[in-house]
C-alpha cells in the first residue's frame, strides 16, 4: 500500500467525554481501543492527525439548549447560519466536549506525543459537525476544518480512519475522505460505536462501503508499511 502513495492516520475524537467511566457521552469500550491506536501511531504514516469535537457551551446539538428536549432524541435544528431557513433532522446529545473542559481533552492513554496535528471541529454554535472535514457530509459547506487542504498539501493519497464513534464521526469522516478522492480505510477493530449492536455496526459498515470506504481489520496487509 505505502508504495502507492503517502498515507495519513486520522484518529477521530478519542476524548474523555466519549470514554467510560465518566464521559458525558461515553461510547462502550471507547477507552479500550487506545492500545491498538498507539500501535498504529508507531507505523510510518506521513501524517498522524487526532481530531477533537470542540463545542461551545451552548452548542445547538445539546439537548439542554432546546426546551423540553431529551438527549438521544431527534430534533429539527438550524444547521446553517448562512441559511437560517434550512433545517435538518439531527440527534440531540447530552452536553459534551465543551471547549476548555476536561471532557474535550484527548484521553491520557493516547500517545499524543506521536500525533503531528490536532484538528478541532464543531466550534460553530449553530452547526453540527460529525465529519472532521466539516458538517455531516460537508453539507452545508460552512465551518469547514481545513483538513482537506492539509492532507492535499502533505501529498496524502491514503487515509486510515479509527476512533469514536463508528456510527457518527468515524463514519462521516471516512465517507468524506473517500468522496474527496482519498483511498480510504476504516479500521473497524480500532473503533467503537454509540450503537454497539451487531446490526448497528453492520449497517454503518454497509453505508461506508457504499461510499467507497474499505473497512479493514488491524491484521490487514494494507497496514504493512
Ligand atoms: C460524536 C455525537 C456527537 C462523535 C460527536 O464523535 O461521534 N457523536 N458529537
Ligand atoms: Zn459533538
Amino acid at each position: 500500500m505505502a508504495s502507492h502513495g503517502k498515507a495519513a492516520l486520522v484518529i477521530v475524537d478519542l476524548q474523555n467525554d466519549f470514554c467510560p467511566p465518566n464521559g458525558a457521552l461515553a461510547v462502550e469500550g471507547g477507552r479500550d481501543i487506545a492500545p491498538a491506536i498507539n500501535k498504529l501511531l508507531d507505523l510510518p504514516f506521513a501524517l498522524k492527525i487526532a481530531t477533537r469535537d470542540f463545542h461551545p457551551r451552548d452548542h445547538i446539538s445539546f439537548a439542554s439548549q432546546h426546551a423540553e428536549k431529551q438527549p438521544f432524541t431527534s430534533s429539527h435544528t438550524i444547521t446553517s447560519p448562512k441559511n437560517p431557513q434550512e433545517t435538518q433532522e439531527t440527534t440531540l446529545w447530552p452536553d459534551h466536549c465543551v471547549q476548555d473542559t476536561p471532557g474535550c481533552q484527548l484521553i491520557p492513554e493516547l500517545a499524543t506525543s506521536k500525533v503531528d496535528l490536532v484538528v478541532d471541529k464543531g466550534q460553530d454554535k449553530c452547526v453540527e459537525s460529525y465529519s472532521a472535514f466539516g458538517p455531516p457530509f460537508r453539507n452545508p459547506r460552512v465551518a469547514m476544518s481545513g483538513l482537506e487542504d492539509t492532507l492535499r498539501k502533505a501529498g496524502i493519497k491514503h487515509v486510515f480512519v479509527c476512533g469514536l464513534a463508528w456510527d457518527f464521526c468515524v463514519k462521516a469522516t471516512a465517507i468524506d475522505a473517500a468522496e474527496e478522492g482519498f483511498t480510504t480505510y476504516a479500521l473497524n477493530d480500532a473503533c467503537r460505536g454509540i450503537d454497539s449492536s451487531a446490526e448497528g455496526l453492520a449497517a454503518t459498515r454497509k453505508e461506508m462501503e457504499k461510499h467507497g470506504v474499505r473497512v479493514i481489520g488491524l491484521e490487514s496487509e494494507e497496514l504493512d508499511m
